[in-house]
């Protein structure tokens, strides 16, 4: 971040764009992106990512179905648009895509609007994060962010780093700069941020105070505004009010065992950073694992867990009895069971609140 802000301290033309060093240019890249800049000085905006092959440096063009978002680990993620973006583009293709994030390396910003948002964090080191704080601080602050389809640009994506990162690795960094641009910029929403990668919390971020001063001059916009009109998408867990912790039994918690759509539920050891372990309670009676939803796919005792993608439907309802440590399902007389847990992961049995196999303590993160 250091080194992109003496790049733009140095140069003399009106407008910046900064690429890594691993980029090639396609024909008639500059042009479409210059063009938005031209006519508005707070768009910033990239061209379209393609993928030059680190074995073979072959060039390979990626989907203009793309943009940049997120989850509440805060890291980057490429995602579909939605099907309703996508026909309104069909007509014109040359439209530009309003992204909530920017991948990071590759984009263009007029040289005084980009001096006058605060350049970059400079008490960021080496690598990782900055894309997150500078796409929030520009959606925040009164610009927007674009992806020019028009423009494309080869970029070699690799597998790890071709250096060493001094005094601890690549993730530490990352971890640090995300906490700083969750700290500045996302207000009481950093408490998901904390609930998902509880790990974060013990990193130290130094002093961002010329960081929260900077927000004020600039009179930038709350993360609600943010959440509310450029990334509606980004689910709030229960709206707000949704609760994050894990589910107990002795010294084992709740695990996805890192199982996905379909996958089962078991136990695993409490290891005390979320993870696989983080599941969230939600108004509505789900119990969340990111996107995915504790489901039963059968009413019947015996029946297996399964992990799903959330649907609200009543079979991936759940309650907490009072009095006992159950967790019943909706409706049912069926309640979680750890009995079997070895050979069928979680299953539901008939509630027994005798049966130590179906008490759960819900243990809340504390952020
Ligand atoms: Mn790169």
């Amino acid at each position: 971040m250091r080194s992109r802000v003496r790049g733009s301290d140095a140069a003399t033309a009106p407008i910046l764009t900064f690429l890594d060093s691993h980029c090639e240019c396609n024909q008639h890249w500059l042009e479409p992106m210059l063009e938005r800049v031209s006519g508005d000085r707070t768009r910033v905006v990239c061209p379209i990512i393609d993928v030059i092959s680190m074995d073979t440096f072959q060039y390979i063009g990626a989907s203009a179905d793309l943009r940049g978002g997120f989850d509440w680990n805060l890291v980057f993620k490429w995602e579909y648009l939605s099907s309703e973006e996508k026909k309104k583009r069909q007509k014109d293709p040359t439209q530009v895509i309003k992204t909530p994030m920017i991948a990071g390396g590759l984009f263009m910003i007029d040289k005084s609007y980009f001096e006058q948002l605060g350049k970059y964090d400079m008490f960021m080191d080496i690598w990782g994060g900055e894309n997150l704080e500078i796409s929030f601080r520009v959606w925040q602050c009164g610009g927007s962010l674009e992806i020019v389809p028009c423009s494309r640009v080869g970029h070699v994506f690799r597998k790890q780093h071709p250096y060493t990162f001094p005094g601890g690795s690549g993730n530490v960094f990352a971890r640090k700069h995300t906490r700083r641009a969750a700290e500045v910029w996302m207000d009481d929403y950093k408490k998901y941020y904390y609930s998902a990668v509880p790990l974060a919390k013990s990193v130290n971020y130094g002093n961002i105070q010329s960081r929260l001063e900077l927000r004020k001059q600039l009179k930038c916009k709350n993360f609600k505004w943010y959440l509310e009109n450029v990334y509606p998408e980004l689910e709030v867990p229960d709206g707000g009010h949704g609760t994050f912790g894990v589910f107990k039994q002795n010294l084992k918690c709740m695990d996805t065992l890192g199982h996905r759509a379909e996958g089962t539920v078991g136990l695993y050891s409490c290891h005390g950073t979320g993870g696989n372990q983080e599941w969230s309670l939600t108004r509505d009676k789900l119990i969340r694992h990111g996107e995915l939803c504790l489901s039963l796919p059968e009413l019947r005792p015996g029946a297996g867990l399964i992990l799903a993608p959330c649907q609200n439907s009543d079979l991936q309802k759940w309650m907490r009895r009072d009095g006992d440590r159950l967790i019943k399902a909706v409706g049912v007389k069926l309640c979680i069971d750890s009995a079997r847990e070895r050979a069928d992961g979680l299953v539901v049995e008939l509630c027994d609140a005798t049966k130590l196999t179906q008490q759960w303590s819900f243990v809340v993160n504390k952020s």
